[in-house]
């Protein structure tokens, strides 16, 4: 198991506290941010009521959004506050062995033989995780959907959400319904490893930070998710901290952009974009922690939407996320059919090659121009 006791002789950086290029005073340790050479540029930060925000989320672009207040009501979700008001239901807590807390499929893990499970799952009262997270032994990560359970100190702070804010989005971009406000509360490092989501996402960060990197739907290629009847379905099978580029090649090319979300802002994560978030170490954040040195936490609550409905005519040629679709549900097809996953690739395989290949085209046309 990963040694998890963090180095007591950690040292704050010394360097003056300035505001980022973006803006808001950091709090998070910069040493704790990853440099990726896949990291191309940052997803723009604007503030609420800046026209480009409607732009950019109209037209489906990832964007920070500040000022925004949509969980302002919650700003007092600290450990101690959700402790004492998240009621006594139980809890989603996920444990891992790595830094990484990588989703999967319960109901399918039988379908795969030899499939190890990422994390394991416990149910448990929130008093309960935090208890655990102060053994300071195992590295957990809560993930709970906001339901009736929790205290009325909560329900409070939930009903004053600018629910309006986000509800004019939804109309204008004539998402679905909500389906879920999950609440995630993690430690310092946890990650979660990169994968999209068929929902649209307003990623609203509450307590400490988060480096968001985001990859637009056209990098599906690049980033080689397992097959759609898989457990791991809609994850990356590359370990971004060890790509192995003999199985993965096109990882080489992968291009991302990123933010880092601090209390207060909101991510906009559009369906079929790319995500792997990490939680960062936050430099003054105290807590109730009993180390020398206390382990930050991060708190999060995410908006998740269903997906507009498909347009009645689909322009030519597709754009990425349509495509995406289209082959999703070929290989769903394939499955409901073929079932066999290797023979499925080998079918696919045959559909194309020597077939769909420009070359062989033009060659074929040449052959029969007499
Ligand atoms: C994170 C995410 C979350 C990312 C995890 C949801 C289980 C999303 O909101 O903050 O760790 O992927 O879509
Ligand atoms: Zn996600």
């Amino acid at each position: 198991m990963e040694n998890i006791n963090i180095d007591k002789q950690r040292h704050v950086s010394n360097e003056i506290e300035m505001p980022l290029q973006n803006g808001f005073s950091n709090d998070f340790d910069e040493s704790s941010v990853k440099k990726y050479s896949f990291l191309k540029g940052s997803i723009p930060r604007l503030r609420d009521g800046d026209p480009d925000v409607d732009r950019l989320i109209s037209a489906n672009k990832p964007v920070v959004i500040t000022d925004s207040k949509l969980v302002q009501s919650a700003k007092d979700w600290n450990l101690e506050y959700l402790e004492k008001n998240m009621g006594n239901g139980k809890n989603f807590v996920f444990q891992s062995d790595t830094r990484k807390f990588m989703y999967h499929d319960e109901k399918r893990v039988t379908q795969w033989p030899g499939f190890r499970r990422p994390t394991r799952r416990y149910e448990m009262k929130f008093s309960n995780f935090v208890e655990m997270l102060q053994m300071g032994r195992e590295r957990l990560y809560l993930q709970q959907t906001l339901n009736d359970t929790v205290g009325p100190n909560m329900v409070r702070d939930f009903v004053k959400f600018r629910w309006e804010w986000c509800t004019r989005y939804q109309r204008l971009c004539r998402w679905g319904d909500l389906t879920s406000n999950l609440l995630l509360v993690g430690m310092e490092g946890n990650i979660t490893p990169g994968h999209f989501d068929e929902q649209e996402n307003f990623f609203a960060q509450i307590l400490g930070y988060k480096q968001c990197i985001l990859f637009p739907p056209d990098q599906f290629e690049c980033l080689y998710p397992f097959p759609v009847s898989h457990p791991c379905d809609r994850q990356s099978q590359v370990d971004f901290d060890n790509p192995d580029f003999t199985r993965f090649p096109k990882f080489q090319h992968v291009k991302a952009i990123e933010a880092i979300v601090g209390p207060g802002d909101v991510l906009y994560i559009p369906m079929y974009w790319w995500h792997n978030i990490e939680s960062l170490r936050s430099s003054t954040q105290s807590n109730t922690f009993s180390h020398e040195v206390p382990p930050s936490v991060t708190v999060s609550v995410n908006f998740w939407y269903k997906a507009a409905a498909i347009p009645d005519r689909i322009e030519r040629p597709l754009k990425a996320n349509h495509k995406v679709a289209v082959m999703r549900n070929i290989e769903k097809m394939l499955t409901e059919v073929v079932g066999d996953p290797e023979e499925i690739g080998n079918m696919l395989k045959t559909i194309t090659e020597g077939r769909y290949d420009h070359q062989q085209q033009i060659s074929y046309d040449t052959y029969h121009q007499s």
